[in-house]
């Protein structure tokens, strides 16, 4: 017996070593990317009990593979502002694993974009996508293009200017991109008509998240943010919890964040607060998801306009203060990195019970070990996001059938896929000896799909 547990302890630290030489080695060839490094970090530890289950995975340098992208392009994007000055801009498209689907991921116009967030983004899309069960690989692009104060016209040609070289890359069956911070449906918009002219023909499938009358699905527009509810929800209901009555902090005013609000509302939550880059609104009352709808996507407002109109609100200026609002359920909607360990130890000092991730890695890696310390129930993004790819590729099943679902259709599928991913989240978080970790879970179910159909296809 004890001659038994040896030999596991040794595969352990094998396995251990292996890893960490890994993450050294991704260290030394993507210098300064240090989102990259970080997104990586966390799902090589997290692999450690599948490669000690499964020496396969080694032997055939599966991790080797999947941390390095298939393809990375970066391109120029020439554009003409309303002044006639020409501006120059970088965009990029990842390509990193299509061993189960086409690319898929979205598009991110941010000034912060580089090729590292690009590829933390496409990386963590792999497991993600995988988590979905939809037949979808992983891809991430974007710009360093800052979409604020940019007129109509100005974000038009910037995105005619995009798509004239994105094109060349992304087809129906190779790369489906969508949208991301800063792409919404006007973004997609002007992509797919400037991708239509050059094709000459309607390919209905190379984007998702289009407006409804040229073939985008019911209900993508609340899938991400709806979609981490109803994870949340399943996990506090394994706790014998719900978001009836519970106090919900929700960072972001962007897409996610609205309808995460919106559906931990509708669950019976009060929502007491959100936020933009410049700030957060803490409205005691409750947040009046209408005013923010209305100045976010109709008028384009910043969101301290909002106590302008709700005098009981306060506006506070920055955005890491909004963690320390004492709440039951905190859903970081916004951003990568956005609750540090400062942040995830005032959360827990105040009482917090449920975290989820509507956001790509908004907890740092130190915020997360804290929080799994201290049992406080965490969703992370790999699995709590994952809504929106999945009725992206939703939207490209209807497209490429020629059919268009009810929402109610949509809705009921997500909520079975938001069901299964907290299934295989939990069971494998058991399988592989932590029950109550899903970061572990997320990451090994995710991954496992993806490293068996790469063994399949050979060395590729
Ligand atoms: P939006 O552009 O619609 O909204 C982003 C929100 O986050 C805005 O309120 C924005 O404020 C704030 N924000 C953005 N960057 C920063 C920053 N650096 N610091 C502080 N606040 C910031 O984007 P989405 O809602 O689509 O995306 C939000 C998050 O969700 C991102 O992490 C994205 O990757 C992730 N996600 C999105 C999915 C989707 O379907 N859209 C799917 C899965 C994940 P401001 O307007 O002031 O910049
Ligand atoms: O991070 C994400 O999953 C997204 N931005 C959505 C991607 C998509 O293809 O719908």
């Amino acid at each position: 017996m004890k001659a038994l547990e040896e030999v596991k302890a040794t595969q352990a630290e094998r396995a251990q070593d292996y890893v960490k030489s890994l993450y050294e080695q991704v260290v030394e060839r993507n210098p300064n990317e240090v989102e990259f490094q970080q997104a990586v970090k966390e799902v090589l530890d997290s692999l450690i009990p599948v490669l000690v289950k499964n020496p396969t995975y080694i032997k055939q340098a599966v991790v080797e593979r999947i941390i390095e992208p298939e393809r990375l392009i970066s391109f120029r994007v020439p554009w003409v502002d309303d002044e006639g000055n020409v501006k120059v801009n970088r965009g990029f498209r990842v390509q990193f694993n299509s061993a189960i689907g086409p690319y898929k991921g979205g598009l991110r116009f941010h000034p912060s974009v580089n090729a590292s967030i690009i590829k933390f983004l496409g990386f963590e899309q792999i497991f993600k996508n995988s988590l979905t069960g939809q037949p979808i690989g992983a891809g991430k692009g974007g710009s360093d293009f800052d979409p604020k104060g940019k007129s109509d016209m100005e974000i038009m040609r910037f995105c005619q200017s995009f798509m004239t070289e994105l094109s060349k890359h992304i087809g129906p069956d190779t790369d489906v991109p969508a949208g991301d911070i800063g792409v919404g449906a006007r973004e997609i918009g002007y992509l797919f008509g400037q991708y239509k002219k050059l094709k000459g023909a309607y390919e209905a499938g190379v984007l998702t998240g289009k407006g409804l009358g040229y073939g985008g699905s019911l209900g993508r527009k609340e899938a991400t943010g709806y979609g981490t509810v109803y994870f949340v929800e399943e996990m506090l209901k394994d706790k014998g919890l719900s978001f009836k009555d519970s106090t919900v902090v929700v960072s972001g005013s962007g897409n996610v964040s609205i309808y995460a609000m919106e559906k931990a509302m509708e669950l019976g939550a009060k929502v007491i607060a959100c936020s933009d880059s410049s700030g957060y609104v803490f409205d005691p009352n409750g947040i009046d998801l209408d005013l923010v709808k209305r100045l976010k996507e109709e008028e384009n407002k910043r969101i301290y306009e909002y106590v302008k109109e709700r005098p009981k609100a306060r506006f506070e200026v920055g955005c890491a203060g909004i963690w320390s609002i004492p709440c039951d359920i905190a859903l970081p909607c916004a951003t990568q990195n956005e609750i540090d360990q400062e942040a995830a130890e005032t959360l827990i000092s105040n009482g917090i019970k449920a975290i989820g991730e509507g956001a790509n890695m908004p907890s740092s890696q130190e915020a997360i070990d804290t929080f799994l310390e201290n049992k406080v129930l965490f969703a992370p993004a790999k699995a709590a996001n994952a809504g929106g790819v999945a009725v992206s590729a939703l939207e490209m099943a209807q497209n490429s059938s020629r059919v268009a679902w009810t929402k109610e259709e949509v809705n009921e599928k997500l909520q079975s896929i938001m069901k299964d991913i907290y299934r295989k989240t939990t069971e494998a978080s058991e399988e592989y000896g932590e029950s109550e970790n899903l970061v572990l879970g997320a990451n090994i179910a995710g991954f496992v799909k993806v490293a068996d159909a790469m063994i399949e296809q050979g060395v590729i």
